[in-house]
């Protein structure tokens, strides 16, 4: 799609920091990070927004919400659980949908946002 900034850098047209990426997925790190880690996990494909999904993209959702703690876990954020149930970790995964939602890039992205409290504020 002609100017959308995702879309270039899935066809490498401009520069990320790639963190992973397959036939239909990358992820990269957020140019903005609200928070010690935060990447996106982006579709190649086009799609405007989460709104724009049907059952026909629940495959590359799915795909979409299985690699955020995997990833996560290689970015240093992951979930875990100790032996005596203590549990340390984590991070928000979200979705901005339209202007009310707070969205800025018009090509479906799933935020994964972690690492050690406090955050700044933004998500
Ligand atoms: P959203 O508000 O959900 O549309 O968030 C879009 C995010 O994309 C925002 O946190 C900043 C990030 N972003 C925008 N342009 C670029 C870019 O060129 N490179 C990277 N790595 N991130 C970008």
């Amino acid at each position: 799609m002609d100017n959308c900034i995702f879309c270039k850098i899935a066809a490498k047209q401009i520069p990320s920091k790639l963190i992973y990426e397959d036939d239909d997925l990358m992820a990269f790190h957020d140019i903005r990070p609200a928070a010690p880690v935060h990447f996106l996990i982006v579709p190649k494909q086009h799609i405007p927004t989460l709104a724009d999904c049907d059952e026909r993209h629940a495959v590359l959702l799915g795909k979409m919400a299985l690699l955020a703690p995997r990833l996560a876990q290689e970015q240093g954020c992951g979930y875990q659980v100790d032996g005596d149930g203590v549990s340390s970790g984590g991070y928000k995964t979200l979705f901005n949908v339209g202007p009310d939602g707070g969205q800025e890039v018009y090509h479906l992205h799933m935020h994964v946002i972690g690492g050690p409290r406090p955050w700044r504020g933004m998500h």
